[in-house]
């Protein structure tokens, strides 16, 4: 057993790790330091052995939300509090390429229950209860509250259910769909590891696909869906597992699937899910629709720069980016190349302001902030000129392939696929090209082509 911070015990038992909330006293509210362990818990499930994981609560609780002890209520501060802990969390449980599932032993509530919901599965003890306890003390559900809820219950029965804070028993759970089951309270520690067991056995990367294709649908058209898992298909017959499963299939045996991991060429990838249509009008007025987007991005260069100089700084000092800015640079960069992609007609739709991932039918995959090694960050602006001056020529290539594409376009309401995935190549380089200035990877932009 490995504790990684008292309040927060992280224990292995094979490809399975369980995180361990652990202030038994207060039911496992929520303070800094419970924050910080689940995220460094996280961090370390992040490791490719694990690949499954359970959290549950030590004592008679799962989790009661914000400790109503310990937290100051400056609206700024709730507000940072929010973002610094709670989204982080979230975020990382969502972002975790593998099944999650909350062994829900006692009470689940407020950012607690919004936990519970954040993970993939939710198996609960006859002694859980879920308790949107928020409006109890005149909030709203926060910490993806309403979101992952919402997805689960569906808007009226969430909004009832939400706006009056009612405590849901385990039972009624398990009948309203929150939880797959309930088992005896000594029976629920066993249980959860029996049900992550099997989830290690299965092939990992498809289960991570089909969470984040899950994720993903909360906002795409079908459209958009059906393109991104045909993608996603084409990624998955590259791993071992598929291989092992067909293989397993026609020679009557079991498989044995190892979760291999599908190694991308670089942490920043290109998703592409156009379909290739073309709307005429938009394609002739294109460059007067994205004068709004050209004006943000403007901006949000004038600012991405000073801020990744003060990020150089940090990186060189602690030989990783800081997590927080890495996620702000990753978003601009990909906002970037959501712009480039519309105004250089590689996709259709106009694009979202923020630069979120999974919005955009060319999108930008990019990997969590990993140590960078110190001499590269040192010398990245010297490093990166040869790629800056490929990038460069690559401009030119998008200019003139937009220039004849748009005739054709035009004309017929489609894009030549040829010349989309030669503009996409483009886009891939020079996004791998500003994110390696910007201090997302100290990988190398590469030439090479991912199949
Ligand atoms: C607690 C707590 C607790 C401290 C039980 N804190 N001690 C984010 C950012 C910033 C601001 C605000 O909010 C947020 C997000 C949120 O999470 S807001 C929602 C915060 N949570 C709540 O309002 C839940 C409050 N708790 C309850 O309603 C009950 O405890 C439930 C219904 C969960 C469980 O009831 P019981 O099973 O009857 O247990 P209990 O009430 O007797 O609690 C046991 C102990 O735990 C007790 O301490 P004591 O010293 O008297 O034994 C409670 O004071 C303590 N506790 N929740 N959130």
């Amino acid at each position: 057993m490995v504790a990684v911070v008292a309040e927060v015990e992280v224990t292995r038992e094979g490809a399975v790790l369980t995180i361990t909330l652990n202030r038994p006293e207060v039911l496992n509210a929520l303070n800094k330091a419970v924050h910080e362990g689940i995220y460094a818990a996280l961090e370390q499930a992040r490791d490719p052995s694990v690949r499954a994981v359970v959290i549950t609560g030590a004592g008679r609780g799962f989790c009661v939300g914000q400790d109503l002890q310990e937290f100051s209520s400056g609206p700024g501060a709730i507000v940072d509090n929010l973002r610094d802990n709670y989204h982080r969390n979230v975020l990382a449980i969502r972002a975790l390429e593998k099944p999650v599932i909350a062994a829900v032993n006692g009470p689940a509530a407020g950012a607690g229950m919004s936990l519970a919901f954040a993970c993939d599965v939710r198996i609960a003890s006859e002694a859980a209860s879920f308790v949107p306890a928020f409006v109890n003390i005149g909030l709203v559900p926060d910490s993806g509250g309403t979101w992952l809820v919402r997805r689960v219950l569906g808007t009226a029965r969430a909004f009832e259910w939400l706006s009056t804070g009612r405590r849901l028993p385990a039972e009624e759970a398990r009948q309203w769909g929150v939880v797959s089951e309930v088992v005896p309270a000594d029976e629920l520690a066993a249980r959860a590891l029996e049900v992550a067991q099997l989830f290690a056995a299965m092939p990992t990367r498809a289960i991570w696909e089909t969470k984040r294709l899950l994720d993903a649908a909360e906002t795409s058209t079908l459209e958009e869906q059906l393109e991104l898992e045909a993608a996603t298909q084409a990624d998955l017959t590259r791993t071992d597992d598929f291989r092992e499963g067909v293989a397993a299939f026609l020679e009557k045996r079991e498989p044995a699937f190892t979760g291999a991991v599908l190694e991308r060429p670089h942490p920043i990838h290109l998703v592409v899910t156009d379909d290739l249509r073309r709307w005429r009008l938009t394609v002739a007025v294109r460059l007067l629709l994205a004068y709004p987007h050209l004006l943000v991005l403007t901006a949000w260069t004038l600012l991405a720069l000073p801020v990744a100089i003060v990020h150089w700084f940090i990186t060189l000092a602690r030989g990783r980016p800081s997590a927080g800015v890495h996620a702000w640079t990753a978003r601009f960069v990909r906002y970037q190349a959501h712009v480039n992609a519309y105004i250089f007609l590689v996709a259709d739709p106009y694009p979202p302001f923020r630069g979120w991932a999974g919005r955009y039918p060319i999108d930008l995959a990019i990997a969590p902030p990993a140590p960078q090694e110190r001499w590269k960050t040192a010398l990245r602006i010297l490093l990166a000129i040869p790629a800056y001056v490929f990038a460069t020529v690559l401009a030119y290539v998008l200019y003139i392939v937009a220039f004849l594409g748009a005739f054709y376009a035009v004309a017929t309401a489609r894009y030549p696929r040829g010349f989309r995935d030669l503009s996409a190549y483009c886009l891939r380089y020079q996004a791998q090209t500003y994110g390696y200035l910007f201090l997302l990877t100290d990988r190398y932009p590469t030439l090479a082509q991912p199949a």
